[in-house]
């Protein structure tokens, strides 16, 4: 039995009050003081960054003591809590997004430009933080908002990885990447926390020991690591409650090696030493693909661990022994990534709490919950016995006694089905043995989520089959969302202005529901007027955007078509290029009067390549032949432009999005689990042109196909038409389309050929030519939308409108009363 509840809180409550002040006078003074004694700069001389710095600082001040009067809450409740682990959170910059949660955006702007700043100008100073890939990482941000700003009492868990995500930099039109220094001017977000360190073990022995007449297994290990805790506050909007973002990094450990120094050479034993920082060094670039890398489980394991510890140090503060501990800890694997966390959890409980397997597994089973984001099946994360049974020895043992525990449960329940059996086992036989982390996940969790409807029944009746038949009633969804404080109130402010205009309301800030209510002025002319002027606003930020980037200018009046994300074969960047292609053979052919009636277009293009995805590289590389000659064909000039962004991410996204007149989401049906930027657009009044897939589905449901630009295959007639192979009629214009680009028409004509292959000669598994017909006619209507502006702007309302299901705080709150089972704790002021 542990120490029981410090009871500290009572004494501190009574006279608590708000601590710094808000007003200009003081906001000047705190600046100043970090201006001078932070940044070590004179008050009287310094520049946008270092402004920027001591601005930052100051805001962190208010962040800490918002954060701490909610830690006051949370140890004296004593609700549950949940532990959001997840290996990426892709957080982009935080002031604009503190100051507008924090409520004090206006009177930081005030104080600044007393002092001859503009808020604007110093924000735009931050660097993104981007410690993730992509639609994953970006959604476990929106979530920690969301968890922040409806009260409740969670903890989110990561890795604070030296280098973010490459930077990506387009040299001659090919990808190249760089690393992220992103921490080499400081973070003033985090606080190090020198003293929450964790020692954490790899390698080494299990050795059999006997305490109270009763066998223990003692692991040895080889090597130890520390691990130290960073917090980045996360504040709430709308209220006092402020969680955190504890992200761990690598340190060497004291505990361990010292014989090195007293045996060996001294400077080599330092340096050795050094090398345990590189576990969080850096993020691994591969959007979806585990390699089985010693390091990358290592990263695992290491978050996983110094995580594990932290969660039961908390509990034990304040609890007498574990009995107690299902009712006040969720533990939440945001994919199979920190799925070890289970093994870890199991292994203390056995091994270090000495609560037997039967209590253990109990406690087990009543924890965790697990959501997959995936639809690929070629891609279940596998690692190799040999590596994990050589990096974590006893944790290897632990899987194969739940495995062994399970499979007999399973043959008791099924009879002896070899097929069936071989394929639920967490252990994958063959000449490489594997552990299939997403089979543990899912035994092992009381609770398996989708990401949206579709992606649910998908893994109901294919991926995970054989589990739902099992256990129906683990299985759930929840629709992903993003959260409206970022995706609107802070990168689409003169939006946020007129909606609380039009709702007589601030309100949908925290209560998405409200937008519903722009439908009633969706016919208004007066908002008609008002709405054209906010986009035509982010579309001249966009222009300057892309004219100070590429020295291109494009044109006000062109629609500007957006398609910003991943590059991946299967969400079909090259359909959008091939279409490109197509529209500008058109134009070329034709006479001077039927060029009036063409839409003018900026096709907007963006995203990163994983470094070693070939075909992905071609794509980007593809893009900009084919702008290269449009945009220097003097016969096109207005009529068709063409933009790639470089390095796309959450700030570039914050002013691309609003700009967008239309967005293209283009995933073959039944491979985008969900998608969220889509999302995104919606909010921002951006009109999509999409295929059937993921949360798209929903959005049909909300909004209306009349206010979509909707094409190609449904999900359940993919497998027929994948079926045809070769003997699959295509149109011409494809073939046309294809055969330009293989000729050499936008030159590298050879290093094209194997991405012409793949869709003409090989299978075509995406389908870009059997979608490529009704890709076209969607790319019609939406041209014959955009001329009629009156028809185009309702659209463009209703879509706002209707967008309210895809905000995060319903994601969030449907976990929490549905898998999670925790309640919200608010600061009472
Ligand atoms: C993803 C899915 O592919 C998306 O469809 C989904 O919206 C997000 C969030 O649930 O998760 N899964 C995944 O591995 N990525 C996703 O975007 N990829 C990256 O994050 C790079």
């Amino acid at each position: 039995e542990f120490g029981e509840g410090k009871g500290k809180a009572e004494r501190i409550f009574g006279f608590m009050d708000v601590f710094l002040e808000n007003d200009p006078l003081s906001l000047q003074k705190d600046i100043l003081d970090h201006v001078e004694f932070t940044v070590a700069k004179s008050r009287f001389n310094f520049d946008d960054f270092e402004a920027y710095q001591a601005l930052a600082h100051s805001v962190r001040d208010r962040l800490i003591e918002r954060w701490h009067d909610t830690q006051i809450i949370f140890s004296k409740k004593d609700p549950k809590r949940l532990y959001f682990l997840s290996l990426e959170f892709l957080m982009g910059r935080s002031l604009s997004n503190s100051v507008i949660n924090l409520g004090v955006r206006d009177q930081f702007a005030d104080a600044l430009s007393q002092l001859g700043f503009e808020f604007e100008v110093l924000a735009e100073q931050e660097g993104d933080a981007c410690l993730g890939n992509g639609g994953l990482a970006r959604l476990s941000a929106c979530q920690m908002d969301s968890l922040a700003t409806l009260d409740y009492p969670a903890i989110g868990y990561g890795l604070r990885y030296q280098y973010g995500l490459f930077r990506q930099i387009i040299l001659d039109g090919f990808q190249h990447e760089q690393p992220d220094y992103w921490l080499n001017f400081g973070n003033p977000w985090e606080i190090e926390r020198v003293h929450i360190t964790y020692p954490v073990k790899f390698y080494g022995t299990v050795t059999d020991e006997v305490l109270n007449q009763e066998k223990y297994k003692v692991w040895v290990p080889g090597e130890m690591v520390e691990a130290v805790a960073y917090d980045n506050p996360i504040p709430g909007y709308g209220t006092r409650n402020t969680i955190v973002l504890r992200l761990w990094a690598a340190k060497p450990s004291d505990q361990h090696n010292m014989e090195a120094y007293n045996t060996g050479d001294y400077v080599d034993a330092v340096v050795n030493r050094q090398k345990a920082e590189s576990i969080s060094s850096i993020l691994y670039p591969d959007d979806r693909s585990y390699q089985g890398k010693e390091l990358q489980l290592k990263q695992q394991y290491f978050f996983v661990s110094a995580s594990v510890q932290d969660i039961i140090r908390r509990f034990k503060d304040s609890h007498k022994n574990f009995d107690e501990f299902p009712e006040k800890v969720a533990l939440q694997l945001n994919d199979t990534h920190p799925s070890l966390a289970i093994v870890e959890v199991m292994r203390v409980l056995l091994d270090e709490e000495h609560l037997g397997w039967n209590k253990a597994w109990d406690i087990i089973c009543k924890i965790f919950s697990f959501t997959t984001h995936t639809v690929s099946p070629e891609a279940p994360v596998k690692i190799p016995v040999d590596l994990l049974g050589s990096l974590l020895p006893r944790h290897l043992q632990i899987i194969y006694d739940i495995n062994f525990h399970f499979v007999e449960k399973l043959k008791k329940m099924i009879g002896l089905d070899y097929d069936r059996l071989t394929r639920m086992s967490i252990v994958e036989e063959g000449a490489v043995k594997n552990i299939r982390m997403a089979n543990l996940s899912i035994i092992c969790s009381h609770t398996v989520n989708g990401v949206s409807r579709l992606h649910s029944e998908l893994l109901k009746t294919k991926l995970f089959k054989d589990f739902y038949e099992l256990w129906p009633h683990k299985f759930q969804y929840k629709t992903n969302g993003v959260t409206q404080r970022r995706w609107i109130v802070v990168s689409n402010p003169s939006l946020c202005a007129l909606i609380s205009k039009w709702l007589g309301t601030e309100a949908w800030i925290r209560d998405i529901d409200l937008l519903i209510g722009l439908k009633d002025h969706a016919d208004n002319a007066e908002l008609h007027q008002q709405w054209k002027m906010v986009k035509k606003v982010n579309k001249i930020r966009l222009a300057e955007y892309i004219e100070a980037m590429n020295g291109l200018k494009v044109s006000l009046d062109a629609m500007f078509d957006v398609h910003t994300k991943r590059v991946h074969e299967y969400k079909r960047q090259l359909l959008n290029i091939l279409g490109i292609i197509h529209r500008y053979d058109c134009i070329k052919s034709m006479n001077q009067n039927d060029r009036k009636k063409v839409v003018p277009r900026v096709c907007v293009m963006g995203g990163k390549a994983a470094p070693g995805y070939e075909m992905a590289k071609k794509i980007i590389k593809l893009f900009h032949v084919v702008a290269e000659k449009i945009n220097n064909d003097n016969d096109i000039g207005d009529l068709l432009k063409l933009v790639f962004i470089p390095d796309y991410n959450v700030s570039v996204a914050e002013l691309v999005i609003p700009g967008a007149d239309l967005s293209q989401h283009l995933s073959t049906a039944g491979h985008e689990a969900s998608g969220t930027s889509s999302m995104k657009f919606l909010m921002n009044g951006c009109l999509l042109l999409a295929t059937e897939d993921g949360s798209t589905i929903e959005m049909i449901e909300e909004i209306g196909q009349d206010n979509m630009f909707l094409f190609g295959a449904k999900v359940d007639e993919v497998p027929a038409l994948r079926e045809k192979g070769p003997a699959l009629k295509v149109p011409l214009q494809f073939l046309r389309v294809v055969r330009m680009i293989r000729e050499g028409h936008f030159g590298f004509k050879d290093y094209f050929q194997s991405l012409c292959d793949k869709i003409e000669c090989e299978n075509d598994y995406f389908l870009l030519g059997a979608d490529f017909a009704s890709y076209l006619e969607a790319q019609a209507a939406a041209d014959k939308a955009f001329v009629d502006e009156e028809r185009w702007t309702k659209m463009s309302i209703l879509s706002a409108a209707g967008s309210g299901k895809f905000s995060s705080d319903r994601t969030i709150q449907q976990y929490a009363e549905n898998t999670w089972g925790i309640q919200p704790c608010r600061c009472p002021f």
